[in-house]
């Protein structure tokens, strides 16, 4: 409790737990460890937004998904009570020797910075409308994106839908989305973080990692002086403030930049007992990757904190799946990557597309939505360069049932024809399945993606792995020449966090649409619908970095800062990329070279680390799995880790469908 009797998020985590209460803290919702909350009293608005929502179909459906995860986590404690019998020597070993072996790996010579704006729609918001810097405000109508600090002192945050957030805040002024005003602000931003790391990596909208030990060699440059400085920068030049965290790697960067918000940043140093203090006490859903029903199942085994791992590390594997296990010891000795590098560099394993409607059943307009959407993938496939193997269909039913159909057509498809023709006859056996069926939802999705690029020849002269001589060729799985993405799964966890963070944005449409049926303030129809599909995008549309060298007009980005403000460099290149960790180093022939020596040892290092400690077995599959993420019925819907692998995508029971059929034979 805090002084003011008052009970803080954690505090009534504890609370909710030992009652068995854990709808009132499920229904929190998506944001209860957002900065800007500490004087919250949570109980209180659990109490607000529980009986807001009792009796709505969202709160049913919750209810429903709570109870389900329930059952599951008792399960997963039968399990344990099944492994705490058994001898589990060769597991703790295997444990130790995994432990040891990331150890060996720890890398302490980086400099990794996260940074994010503070309140960033609301910000961008208040500089054209300044008199809203002093009121409780908010972005986003039926569910609200982000609120300013005035606000979240009442308890309003994102994914809170907006007739809650206006019972905890009466006078709170909810503004609509202006993504494009964002996006533009975006790019700003990112327009400093280039002159600070080239390679910088957006993450969403508001937020990315830099590597910056380059530019503090470069500048002798203490980091934490560095970061203040491209805070102020930031602040000056975009009138918006940002937040840093400064860490050995990403993982505890990401974490340390909301330790200081807004307008502060937070340093965890370079040393091995300063990161696993830090990591000791720090409750698992801080951890990018930890969602809130991953967070459930890891309490009810007794893992509050990542320090609690440390005790159950022979059980983790059997509990939760391999990766599960190597996540969450990387987790306990906040270990996590260094290198960081353009969005678009990561490789994409799909490109889709979705829109929401009002209830449509019309067979006519639902084949007049699927055309417009297949010619919206087309743009999207031709901007990113791929055609797809796999085509998926998605509905969502009138009921927020979401139904996923897959084929994979004779040939790689790019073309809205083709997109078209092939995903027709999936709405149309859906359509057979269930009469009268009502739609509020549309997507088409590929994967198993082939790229449409035309090959290229890098820098060592070495052909590109894309097309050859134009015509399409399969992606091959990228594996860095370091290998380090073998080595931190981190990313398909934060992948699965954020898509647990979508999913419960989404369900809370439902409960402000039900609420505007009672007649409260409605949104228009049309804002409704712009709003979810503005929201779709968020995290998604990561623009290409900023080209260094260029300046334009209006920019002063440029690799390098010239020594005088009228120099606009020429468009050479001012620098090399390293073959091994791919950053661009000087051009002189004695860094470059030494730079490849420190590249080469550390690979050195990273391989007889691997050769010595012997690797854990193969992966096994989980022995508790099975997210049903497209579904909103599902036990494991909005699970915050990756799921394991499915034997087969074969038709489930209702309520967890994922079907798959084939063109012909359908
Ligand atoms: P965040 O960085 O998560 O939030 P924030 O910048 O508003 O606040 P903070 O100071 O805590 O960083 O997200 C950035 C923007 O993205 C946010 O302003 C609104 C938008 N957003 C969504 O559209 N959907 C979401 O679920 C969230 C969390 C944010
Ligand atoms: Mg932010």
């Amino acid at each position: 409790m805090t002084t003011n009797g008052q009970s803080t998020s954690s505090e009534f985590r504890e609370a909710v737990v030992s009652d068995h209460d854990t709808l009132k803290y499920h229904l929190l919702g998506p944001s209860l460890t957002k900065a800007g909350q500490d004087t919250v009293d949570q109980q209180k608005v659990s109490e607000i937004i529980y009986n807001a929502s009792k009796g709505s179909k969202y709160f049913n459906n919750e209810e429903y998904k709570d109870k389900n995860l329930t059952q599951k986590i008792e399960k997963i404690l039968a399990r344990k009570r099944q492994l705490e019998r058994v001898d589990l020597a060769s597991d703790l070993r295997r444990a130790d020797e995994y432990i040891a072996e990331l150890e060996l790996s720890r890398d302490l010579s980086q400099t990794v910075v996260h940074i994010d704006c503070d309140a960033f729609y609301a910000a961008v918001e208040e500089l054209d409308r300044p008199e809203l810097k002093h009121v409780p405000m908010a972005v986003g109508k039926g569910v609200l994106t982000t609120c300013n600090y005035h606000a979240r002192k009442f308890g309003c945050r994102s994914g809170m839908a907006g007739f809650v957030a206006m019972k905890l805040c009466p006078d709170l002024i909810c503004l609509p989305l202006n993504f494009e005003k964002y996006t533009a602000k975006a790019q700003e931003v990112r327009e400093i973080l280039v002159e600070y790391d080239p390679r910088f990596e957006s993450a969403s909208i508001d937020e990315a990692y830099l590597n910056i030990t380059q530019y503090c060699e470069e500048k002798h440059m203490d980091p934490e002086d560095a970061v203040s400085q491209l805070r102020d920068e930031v602040a000056e030049r975009t009138k918006i403030t940002i937040s840093a965290g400064i860490a050995a790697n990403a993982k505890i960067a990401k974490i340390a930049s909301n330790r200081n918000k807004p307008n502060g940043q937070f340093k965890v140093a370079n040393d091995r007992t300063t990161i696993l203090a830090f990591m000791r006490d720090l409750p698992t859903r801080k951890v990018n990757g930890v969602g809130r029903v991953f967070e459930r199942e890891l309490d009810a085994v007794g893992v509050k904190t990542c320090g609690d791992l440390y005790s159950q590390r022979a059980y983790l594997s059997k509990l939760f799946g391999e990766k599960a296990f190597q996540f969450l010891m990387q987790c306990h000795l906040g270990l996590g990557r260094t290198k960081v590098q353009p969005a678009e560099e990561y490789e994409r394993k799909s490109v889709g597309t979705e829109s929401t409607f009002h209830d449509m059943s019309d067979k006519t307009e639902l084949r007049e939505k699927l055309r417009w959407i297949a010619e919206e993938l087309e743009k999207d496939l031709t901007r990113t360069q791929f055609k797809g193997r796999t085509l998926v269909l998605k509905v969502k039913l009138h009921t927020y049932e979401v139904l996923t159909r897959q084929v994979v057509p004779p040939k790689a498809v790019r073309t809205a024809d083709d997109l078209y023709t092939y995903s027709l006859p999936m709405l149309a056996k859906h359509e057979k399945e269930i009469p009268g069926m009502k739609l509020r939802l549309m997507g088409l999705r590929c994967t198993h993606l082939v790229s449409t690029k035309k090959s290229g020849i890098d820098f060592f002269g070495m052909r590109q792995p894309s097309a050859v001589d134009g015509e399409p060729s399969l992606i091959n799985t990228k594996v860095d020449n370091d290998g380090e993405w073998e080595i931190w799964p981190e990313a398909e966890f934060e992948e699965a966090a954020r898509q647990e963070r979508q999913d419960e944005m989404n369900e809370l449409e439902q409960l402000s649409q039900e609420q505007d049926m009672n007649g409260s303030e409605p949104l228009t129809a049309e804002e409704q619908l712009e709003e979810a599909n503005r929201r779709h995008k968020h995290g998604r549309e990561i623009l290409p970095n900023p080209d260094p060298t260029y300046r334009g007009p209006n920019s002063s980005v440029g690799f390098q800062k010239p020594a005088t403000n009228h120099v606009a460099p020429a468009k050479e290149e001012p620098f090399w990329p390293c073959p091994i960790c791919a950053r661009p180093q000087s051009t002189n022939d004695k860094d470059f070279n030494d730079h490849i020596d420190f590249c080469l040892s550390k690979q050195t290092i990273k391989e007889a680390a691997r050769d010595t400690s012997p690797s854990p077995p193969a992966l096994e599959k989980p022995v508790l799995d099975g997210r049903g993420k497209e579904n909103g019925h599902s036990s494991g819907n909005g699970r915050g880790r990756p799921k394991g692998k499915r034997k087969s995508e074969a038709v489930g029971e209702r309520g967890n469908k994922r079907l798959f059929f084939g063109v012909q034979g359908a």
